[in-house]
Order: C-alpha cells, then sequence, then structure tokens
C-alpha cells in the first residue's frame, strides 16, 4: 500500500487558540467573559468544523455576474458562492456587526464583537469585506447625524435578522486615484431635486451589497479631496431593477476571489448627501478607520489559521525518521512566525479596546488621539506580518502548501491583499507620521507604552522594555529631526517610522502580556514569544536620518 499522507485538521478554534483565551482572560471582567464564551465556543467549533470543510470543498465556486435576462433586461445580478450565502446568516444571526452598536457589554463590546469576527474570519473567504464596509458605513452614517439616513439604515446594517440585514459597499476608488481619492472624477449633478452620479467606480468590493456610500464632486465644487461630498446610495430601487449601476464586469484577481469586485458605470444613480455638499473624505474617514481595523483583526486571524494548521501537520508529517514537530528547526521556524502572529494580536486587540472605549465615550483626549495613531500604524504593521508569516506557513507544508486543493495557497493569496486595500503600507505610513507629527499622539503613544511597562519585573522583560523606551526616544527624536528639515524631507522614512511604532508598540504589548501571564497562568509561552520577538527586531529607524534616506535612495535608483 503505497504511503497516503494524514492532511492537517482543526479543532475548536476557540478552545484551541491559547494566545486569544488568555488574553481575554486578562482584559475582561469574569462575568463578561462568562457571558460570552458560549457564543466564542460555538464559533471556535463551527469555524474549526463544518464552515472550514464547507471552505474546503467550495474551494473552486466564485462568484458569477449575469448582465442580461433571457428576454434583453439588463439585470447585473450577482451570484455569491454558497459558502459566502452561509456566512452571510451566520454574520447577522451572530451579530458580527450588531454587537459594536448594541453595546451590551460597554466599553469592551468591541473587544466581544472582534474576539468573535476573529474566529469566523478565516474560514470565510473573506466574507469579513463586506461586514467591514457594513460596520464601517455605520459609523460614518452615526458620525455624520443624518437622522434620516440614520433611521433609515442603521437598522438594516446592524441586524440580526437575515431577513432584515443589509451590508454595505464603500466606492472609493476610481481608475484616476486608487491612494489619491482627490482625483475622483465621478460628478454629482442636482436634477429635479435629487442628486444623480455620474462617473466610473473602478474598484468596488462586494457588489452584492444592498447600499453603498461613495465619493462624488458636486458640480461646480473644486478639485481635490475637500471638494467631494459623501453620497449614500442604494443599489436597487424599490421595485428591485438596478439604480442606474451598470456592473461593467468583476475584476480577475490573485486572492480574494470570493469577494465579488467589480467595475461600474454610475449613469444617473439616485443619492442622497449624507453631511453637506464638500468634505467628502473627511466625512468617510470614519468608516475608513473601522474598515482598517477589520483589516488588522483579519491579518492575525490569518496569520492564526496558518500556524494552527501549520502545528497540526508538524505533528503528522514524519522526515528523516521523526514528526517535524520533533524537529529543532522546524520548530524554530514556526516559534518565529508564533511570536510576529503574538505581537500582531496585542497590537491588534489594544485598537479594538481604544475603539470601543472612544465609542462608548470612555475614551481620554489622550486615548482617542492614540486610536487616531495606531489604526493606521496597527493597520500597516499587520500587513506586512500576514504575509510574511503565511508565505513561511506555505513552505511548512513543502510542496503541498503549493497545491491549490489542499486550500494553503488560498491563504497566501487573499493575505496579500491586505496591505494594499484600505490604505497601502506606504499611504497609512505617511498618514500616521502626519499625525504623530501634527498633534500630540506620538508623545500618547510614549506615555501609554511607559505606563504598560512600568509592571514588568521579570528580568529579560526589563531589559527588553529599556529597548523599547530607547526605540521610541529615538522615533521621537527622528520625527522632531525631519519637521526641523521642512516640508516633505521626511517622507522616504515615513515607513522605517510607522513600522518601529508599530513594531515597539506591539512588543510592549506583548509584554505585558507575557508578565501576566507568568503571574497568573504560570505560563512561560508568551515570555518565549516576547524574546523572540524583539530578537526579530524592532527599530527600523537605527542609523537614519532624514537626509539619509532621501540621497541614498535617489542615488541607488538612478
Ligand atoms: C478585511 C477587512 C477590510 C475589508 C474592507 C475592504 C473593502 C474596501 C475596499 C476599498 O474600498 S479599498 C479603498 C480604500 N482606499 C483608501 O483607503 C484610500 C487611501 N488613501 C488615503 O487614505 C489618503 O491618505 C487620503 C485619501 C485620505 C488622502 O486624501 P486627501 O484628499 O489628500 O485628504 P487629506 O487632506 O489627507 O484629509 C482630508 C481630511 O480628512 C483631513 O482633515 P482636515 O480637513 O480637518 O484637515 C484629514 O485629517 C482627515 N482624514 C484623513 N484620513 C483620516 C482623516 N481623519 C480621520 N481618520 C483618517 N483616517
Amino acid at each position: 500500500m503505497a504511503f497516503i499522507q494524514a492532511p492537517p485538521e482543526l479543532g475548536n478554534q476557540y478552545t484551541d487558540d491559547r494566545v486569544l483565551r488568555s488574553y481575554l482572560a486578562r482584559t475582561l471582567e469574569a462575568g463578561v467573559l462568562a457571558e460570552i464564551e458560549p457564543e466564542l465556543h460555538a464559533m471556535g467549533k463551527l469555524a474549526g468544523g463544518d464552515l472550514y470543510r464547507m471552505q474546503l470543498a467550495d474551494r473552486a465556486s466564485e462568484p458569477v455576474l449575469t448582465q442580461w435576462d433571457a428576454w434583453g433586461n439588463r439585470i447585473d445580478r450577482i451570484d455569491v458562492s454558497p459558502l459566502w450565502r452561509r456566512a452571510e446568516r451566520i454574520a447577522a444571526e451572530q451579530g458580527l456587526v450588531a454587537a459594536a452598536y448594541e453595546r451590551k457589554h460597554g466599553q469592551f463590546s468591541r473587544v466581544h464583537q472582534f474576539a468573535l469576527v476573529y474566529l469566523f474570519t478565516p474560514s470565510a473567504d473573506l466574507y469579513s469585506c463586506p461586514l467591514a464596509m457594513t460596520d464601517g458605513a455605520a459609523s460614518a452614517l452615526i458620525a455624520s447625524e443624518n437622522g434620516k439616513l440614520i433611521d433609515r439604515a442603521l437598522p438594516h446594517l446592524t441586524a440580526r435578522d437575515l431577513a432584515e440585514f443589509w451590508t454595505s459597499g464603500q466606492w472609493m476608488t476610481e481608475a484616476s486615484g486608487g491612494s489619491d481619492v482627490g482625483l475622483t472624477e465621478t460628478l454629482a449633478r442636482e436634477e429635479r431635486g435629487k442628486w444623480r452620479l455620474y462617473g466610473r467606480k473602478w474598484f468596488t468590493s462586494a457588489i452584492s451589497s444592498q447600499m453603498a456610500l461613495t465619493l462624488a464632486r458636486p458640480a461646480g465644487n473644486p478639485p481635490g479631496g475637500k471638494g467631494l461630498a459623501l453620497f449614500y446610495l442604494e443599489t436597487r430601487t424599490a421595485r428591485g431593477r438596478p439604480n442606474r449601476i451598470i456592473v461593467n464586469r468583476l475584476k480577475d484577481k490573485l486572492g480574494t476571489r470570493k469577494v465579488p469586485t467589480a467595475e461600474l458605470t454610475l449613469d444617473g444613480t439616485a443619492a442622497e448627501l449624507v453631511c453637506g455638499t464638500a468634505d467628502g473624505v473627511k466625512n468617510i474617514a470614519p468608516m475608513l478607520n473601522v474598515t482598517r481595523t477589520w483589516n488588522s483583526v483579519t491579518a492575525v486571524a490569518l496569520m492564526r489559521r496558518g500556524l494552527a494548521l501549520a502545528r497540526d501537520f508538524a505533528r503528522k508529517r514524519v522526515a528523516f525518521g521523526a514528526p517535524l514537530a520533533e524537529k529543532p528547526l522546524h520548530l524554530d521556524t514556526l516559534a518565529g512566525l508564533q511570536a510576529e502572529f503574538e505581537a500582531a494580536f496585542h497590537l491588534t486587540f489594544l485598537v479594538v479596546e481604544l475603539l470601543g472605549r472612544a465609542e462608548a465615550g470612555r475614551a481620554s483626549t489622550e486615548q482617542a488621539e492614540l486610536l487616531r495613531l495606531l489604526t493606521p500604524v496597527t493597520k500597516l504593521t499587520t500587513g506586512k506580518q500576514v504575509v510574511a508569516v503565511l508565505s513561511e506557513v506555505i513552505e511548512a507544508f513543502g510542496g503541498a502548501g503549493y497545491v491549490e486543493d489542499t486550500g494553503l495557497p488560498l491563504l497566501l493569496r487573499d493575505a496579500q491583499v491586505l496591505p494594499i486595500w484600505e490604505g497601502t503600507t506606504n499611504v497609512l505610513a505617511l498618514d500616521a507620521m502626519r499625525v504623530a507629527g501634527s498633534n500630540d499622539a506620538q508623545t500618547a503613544l510614549k506615555r501609554e507604552i511607559g505606563f504598560i511597562l512600568q509592571g514588568l519585573q521579570e528580568p529579560d522583560l526589563v531589559r527588553i522594555s529599556a529597548r523599547i523606551e530607547q526605540t521610541l526616544e529615538q522615533a521621537q527624536a527622528w520625527l522632531r529631526q525631519t519637521a526641523a528639515a521642512g516640508e516633505g524631507r521626511g517622507e522616504a522614512g515615513a515607513r522605517r517610522f510607522a513600522l518601529t511604532l508599530g513594531r515597539a508598540a506591539g512588543l510592549a504589548l506583548l509584554a505585558r502580556h507575557a508578565q501576566w501571564a507568568l503571574d497568573e497562568e504560570q505560563d512561560a509561552r508568551a515570555l518565549a514569544a516576547t524574546r523572540r520577538f524583539a530578537a526579530h527586531g524592532i527599530n527600523l529607524l537605527a542609523d537614519m536620518n532624514a537626509d539619509d534616506a532621501r540621497t541614498l535612495a535617489r542615488d541607488e535608483l538612478r
């Protein structure tokens, strides 16, 4: 009988996740944890069982666009995969958006919501994309204080009943500007008392949604982001016909292939102003900050899934006389990935906590500034980590990792979108640098990290904490130096600056958790992860100054 390799398997994804469980035990009051734990157990079981099996079986199905019906009517119907249909029901019923708005657990409602999302996401083929935009739309509508639209849409966006549940699109990207949204060409005209949009949207994710928030330039407005207005639209008319929206085609993408991503023409689409006829970029920002948080949660969730599979496989795969799980070099490789994941996890869930605090009216001014800074920093840091980690995860399976019907290549392809959409690494680095330079957010970060590090007692953690403080000092000095050097001087170093903040903050949070796990759980695994993460390097600004970066790169690329 020829040898057959046993495939990797998953258990209950909540029960098996030491990092999530330990974090929740530290962060939540015992009563809150006891209340939400049954949901987490159920979601962990589903994600490691039924839904995961369905994901593997459903691997090849992709969304289909039907542009015409048999009688020549333009219908532009999108049929999504069976898994996506199931995911929609689970998302509504389990309140994956609603939990944040029901606010049953006060400032910890976001922790509750995102713990569920984190468990659900890796088995749901990026159904987190429409959910992220739905959550973001709810947040932007609330921030707009537009009572009429809030009354109309919010009950749908936060419904737990599938029949009532809506998802939202976020239509920003045009051919002229993906990052530079101010170049948007779509025009808005007021015709007989109704706004109508004319233009082409180039990258509209999850086009199967019932509504969207989008940007357009009211006729006569000046160029740039300030001249845009934020619009609300519903994708179908009351009679179920397309709202003068033509779906030109679905994109043929490297990954996220279950997400129907379309090129659209808006040909007189009826829309409503959300809040005034200008400042569209500013008014859509609350949506971006929420979707960027979903991006970070998705990144840590995919890292965790890759590691769960790789660790199970290591126990089953025998090579050179022993399972991989007994090979020091293989274990060393996996432990390095685990350290990246743990730091990313704690960084992401700090942003989640801060968001929950802010929404519950419990954030100080300093914490609100920290949230504004850490949202892009965490998105860009975890976006880089997830691609690197999953590339190694694929390698940990050898050739099997490169074969489509193991379901493994999908992980890496889907992860590759995370540093791109919702703001590329460089665009977010520039945003982070501007935020850090224009208010006291970086001081808030330093103070918060200083506070976190105060409780460390284990000698290795104390040594690591000195390095973190030194790194943050250096980042601050670098920022002062670039500011003094004049407009644009620091641009070349922005990515190094933002990644330094992200990695230093991740390390500090991991160190805090490691001390807690030692004290309360007598568990040294987080300590081991902290030591490793510290050794991976956190300071990308060492030996750099503002001028170096600019001149060197220019010379190198000549
Ligand atoms: C799996 C989970 C995630 C799944 C969801 C994915 C599906 C969706 C797919 C997509 O839609 S991908 C497209 C996403 N596109 C982007 O993320 C755009 C990236 N580009 C940027 O973020 C640029 O920095 C930006 C467009 C904001 C630059 O435009 P502008 O016109 O130069 O704006 P500017 O001057 O930077 O900001 C205008 C105002 O907004 C300023 O306020 P003031 O007018 O008071 O000065 C900014 O401070 C404010 N602002 C900008 N970004 C903000 C913000 N405020 C709060 N938070 C922010 N993030």
